[in-house]
């Protein structure tokens, strides 16, 4: 599968709960590409919806390090959502998934994590064409 949820270590101290937490991630440890580029969308409305495209080659692994947001992952094997609302879970989005992040909630903020820099080239962002494209990739669905 070319997606699916990350737990991250949450490093705390049981004897002082006050002390919080620190979640570390390291480029081919807890996640497997190298971090070339870092972004975070935020103030975004609940009623938004975002994403609506895919990516041809671009991994991505996204984390809502403040309040809640909904992600649905569609791809050759199916169609998934994902609740994020835990900074010390992520979701990796591999290439050929139609994102869209919704129902953001308390001011969420969704930081990204991305093997490469921005290139508006490796976006496809007509649903019929992914389709297609995925098509070719993977086959045709029976
Ligand atoms: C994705 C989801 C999870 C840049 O100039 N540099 C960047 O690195 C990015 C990511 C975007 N931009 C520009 C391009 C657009 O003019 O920022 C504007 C908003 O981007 P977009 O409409 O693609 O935003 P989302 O929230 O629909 O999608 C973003 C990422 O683009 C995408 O790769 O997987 O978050």
């Amino acid at each position: 599968y070319n997606s699916g949820l990350l737990k991250f270590r949450k490093i705390g101290s049981p004897s002082k709960p006050e002390w919080g937490f620190l979640t570390p991630i390291e480029s081919m440890q807890e996640i497997p590409f190298d971090v070339k580029r870092i972004y975070y969308i935020y103030g975004v409305d609940e009623n938004e919806v975002r994403g609506k495209h895919s990516h041809k080659s671009l991994h991505q692994v996204l984390i809502c390090v403040h309040g809640k947001v909904d992600v649905r992952l569609e791809n050759f094997y199916g169609n998934e959502t994902y609740t994020l609302n835990d900074p010390s879970v992520g979701l990796y989005v591999g290439p050929d998934n139609w994102r869209e992040m919704s129902n953001f909630q308390n001011d969420a903020v969704l930081l990204v994590l991305a093997s490469e820099k921005y290139d508006p080239n490796d976006y496809i962002r007509d649903y019929d064409e992914f389709i297609e494209h995925n098509q070719k990739r993977y086959g045709v669905k029976k």
